[in-house]
């Protein structure tokens, strides 16, 4: 099967939910060739997309969507070392964690691949993290960067928090980047963090940028 097919099938077995046919189709295109990045991008990212407009829709519903960010997670586990490949030198380092109240992950483990393959030192919170995690997390690692993800309306405020405390814990010279689907620019104005990022390609820009890496 050519590439194009392959990637096509294993965006519709993702939306399938079919984690096997997911891990098998990655590696037949890593087979042919293809980058983890294209992996990635128009097969599994593109497999979710379509997950996602359906579960807006009401079409499909949470067991669906979770199976989905199963098989999501069996192709990811694939591609993984490939998107991070060991750098001699750390460009610097990050701590990335979704904020209380959200388990919405997928978005955010791919931030974070990217940014350990772009050469950043990656800590990699998890989800759920409050401001209490995120503050004692920033005493142990001394980042130079704090990414944060929310893809809830509800609880995207929290960033807001999130700065807010860093300023009262005097830890305003780390920087604060800000991402998931329902954050724009303008908010992140709004809260005083240093960057948004729609996507993880621009996150990894935006982290060189305020790092002059
Ligand atoms: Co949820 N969910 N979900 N969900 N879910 C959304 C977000 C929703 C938009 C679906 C919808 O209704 N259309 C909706 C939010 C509505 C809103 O707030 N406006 C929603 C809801 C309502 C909920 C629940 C409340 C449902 C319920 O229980 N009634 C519930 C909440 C649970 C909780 O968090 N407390 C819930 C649960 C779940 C699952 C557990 C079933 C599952 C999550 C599984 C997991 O992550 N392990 C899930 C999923 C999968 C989704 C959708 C379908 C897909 C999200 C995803 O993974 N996208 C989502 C619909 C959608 O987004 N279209 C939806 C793929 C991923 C690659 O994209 O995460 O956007 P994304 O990440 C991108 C960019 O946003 C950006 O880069 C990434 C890569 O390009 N980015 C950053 C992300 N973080 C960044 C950080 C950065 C920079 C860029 O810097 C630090």
């Amino acid at each position: 099967m050519e590439t194009e097919k392959i990637l096509k099938e294993l965006a519709v077995k993702l939306e399938a939910g079919d984690a096997e046919a997911v891990a098998n189709l990655t590696n037949q295109a890593l087979g042919e060739n293809a980058s983890a990045e294209t992996i990635l991008n128009d097969g599994l990212v593109a497999g979710m997309n379509v997950v996602g407009g359906k579960f807006k829709n009401n079409e499909i519903f949470i067991p669906e969507v979770l199976i989905a960010a199963r098989a999501m997670k069996a192709g990811m586990k694939i591609i993984r070392p490939l998107l991070v490949e060991a750098k001699v030198k750390s460009r610097g380092k990050v701590i990335i964690g979704t904020v209380k109240g959200d388990l919405h992950d997928i978005g955010k483990n791919i931030v974070s691949m990217m940014l350990e393959g772009a050469g950043f030192e990656v800590v990699n919170m998890g989800t759920d993290m409050s401001i209490e995690d995120i503050v004692a997390q920033v005493r142990k690692d001394k980042p130079d960067v704090i990414g944060l993800s929310a893809l809830l309306t509800t609880t995207m405020v929290y960033m807001g928090d999130v700065v807010n405390a860093l300023k009262e814990n005097k830890m305003d010279d780390v920087k604060v980047i800000i991402g998931g689907a329902p954050i724009t620019q303008a908010y992140a104005d709004d809260i005083g963090a240093d960057g948004y990022a729609p996507d993880a390609a621009s996150a990894v820009d935006m982290v060189k940028g305020l790092l002059g890496s």
